[in-house]
C-alpha cells in the first residue's frame, strides 16, 4: 500500500523540495494551503508538481478544519512546516506569530492524538530557540534554549508541546531542529536571496544599492534540499527522537556578501551596501553554529551542498528568474 503524507505549508521553500521528495519516494502526497496568504506565491513552488499532489484548502489555526482533514485522511506521516516564519516579522506581529507558530502547532498535534495517534508526527523546529547563551561553541540537542525572538519563543513552546505530548501519549512526535536552510525557493526577504536578489539587480538594473541590518550575525546555512531529506530520515527511525540539522561551520552576512559580490563581478559590497534601521532587530541572535553529530551517527543524514554550492546554485536560478535574457 502507497504511503500517505501530509505537508502543512506544501507551499513553502521546505515544503515544495519535501513534497517533490516524497513523490520519488512512491508517497501520496497531501498538502494544505492557507486561503488567506498569497496564494499564487505558494502555487509558484509547487507549479510542476501540481498534478501529482492533492491540495487541500485549510487553515492550522481552524482546529475543526484541520480534524476533519486529519481524520478523512488518516496519513502516515505529517510534516508540520506551515509558520511565520520570518524573525523580523515576529517583532511586530507578535500575536500573530504566536497563533501561528506555537497554537497551530498545538492545533495539528492535538488533532492527530483525539483523530489519528498512529500517525507519526513531524514538528518543524529551529535553531532560534536557542538564542545567544552558547556564545561560540557548537549547539546540539542537550544546549541551552533561552530564544530572543517572539518567533524563537512561539517555537520554543511548540518544541516543548511536541515533547510533552510524545511522552504522555505515546506519539511518534518528533523536533527536527533545523539551522538556517536556503535555496533559489527561498523568500525574497531571508537575507541570502534578498541579497543575491539585490546584487542581480545592481549588475543588470542599475539599481544603486541593497538595504540591509546587521552585517556582522552569523549563521550556519545549508540546503533546503538536503535538510527536508533530514525530515523523512527523523520519521523511518524506530524511536522518536529529535535532531538538530546543520552543516557544522557558521558565516556572517558579510560573508554572504563578500561572495555573491565577487561572483558576480561587482566591486566590493561596500560601495552597494546601506543600513536601514527598519532591518536591524530588537534584539538579534549573534552567532549559530549546529553541531549535527546525532543526525550522523543515528540518521547517517549528510549534507551534499556547501555554503559556496548553494549561492551558486541561488545566483544561477534567481538570475534565470528574474533576468532571463541575460548572461553571468
Ligand atoms: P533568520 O534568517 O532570522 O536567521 O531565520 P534571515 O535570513 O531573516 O536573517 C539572517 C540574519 O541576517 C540578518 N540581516 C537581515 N535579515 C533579513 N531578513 N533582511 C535584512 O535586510 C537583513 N540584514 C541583516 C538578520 O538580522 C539575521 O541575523 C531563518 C528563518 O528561515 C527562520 O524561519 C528559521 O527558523 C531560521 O532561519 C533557522
Amino acid at each position: 500500500m502507497k504511503k500517505k503524507a501530509l505537508i502543512t505549508g506544501i507551499g513553502g521553500q521546505d515544503g515544495s523540495y519535501l513534497a517533490e521528495f516524497l513523490l520519488k519516494k512512491n508517497y501520496t502526497v497531501y498538502g494544505i494551503l492557507p486561503r488567506r496568504s498569497s496564494p499564487e506565491l505558494q502555487i509558484l513552488r509547487i507549479e510542476n508538481i501540481l498534478s501529482k499532489i492533492n491540495l487541500l484548502y485549510g487553515d492550522i489555526l481552524d482546529k475543526s478544519n484541520i480534524d476533519e482533514i486529519v481524520k478523512r485522511i488518516k496519513p502516515h506521516e505529517i510534516y508540520h512546516l506551515a509558520a511565520q516564519s520570518h524573525v523580523g516579522i515576529s517583532f511586530r506581529s507578535p500575536f500573530l506569530t504566536t497563533q501561528i507558530d506555537c497554537i497551530g502547532a498545538l492545533n495539528v498535534l492535538e488533532s492527530v492524538k483525539s483523530n489519528s495517534p498512529k500517525t507519526k508526527f513531524y514538528n518543524a523546529s529551529t535553531s532560534e530557540i536557542y538564542g545567544n547563551y552558547n556564545k561560540q561553541g557548537k549547539i546540539n540537542e542537550n544546549s541551552v534554549m533561552e530564544p530572543v525572538s517572539p518567533y524563537g519563543i512561539s517555537k520554543l513552546a511548540a518544541y516543548h508541546f511536541v515533547k510533552i505530548y510524545r511522552e504522555s501519549y505515546e506519539l511518534f512526535a518528533v523536533n527536527g531542529i533545523l539551522f538556517n536552510h536556503e535555496s533559489p525557493r527561498r523568500g525574497l526577504n531571508f537575507v541570502t536571496a534578498k541579497i543575491v536578489k539585490g546584487a542581480l539587480d545592481i549588475k543588470f538594473n542599475n539599481q544603486k544599492y541593497i538595504e540591509l541590518g546587521n552585517l556582522d550575525a552569523k549563521r550556519d546555512w545549508g540546503h533546503a534540499k538536503d535538510y527536508v531529506k533530514a525530515m523523512w530520515m527523523m520519521l523511518q527511525q524506530k524511536k522518536p527522537q529529535d535532531f538538530v540539522i546543520s552543516t557544522g561551520k557558521t558565516k556572517s552576512v558579510r560573508d554572504v556578501l563578500s561572495y555573491v559580490f565577487k561572483k558576480l563581478n561587482l566591486n566590493h559590497y561596500k560601495n552597494y551596501i546601506r543600513i536601514n534601521k527598519r532591518y536591524i532587530r530588537p534584539n538579534e541572535l549573534h552567532h549559530l553554529k549546529g553541531d549535527p553529530k546525532k543526525a550522523k551517527k543515528i540518521l547517517r543524514w549528510k549534507h551534499e551542498y556547501t555554503f559556496e554550492t548553494m549561492l551558486d546554485e541561488m545566483i544561477i536560478d534567481i538570475k534565470n528568474r528574474f533576468y532571463p535574457d541575460q548572461e553571468l
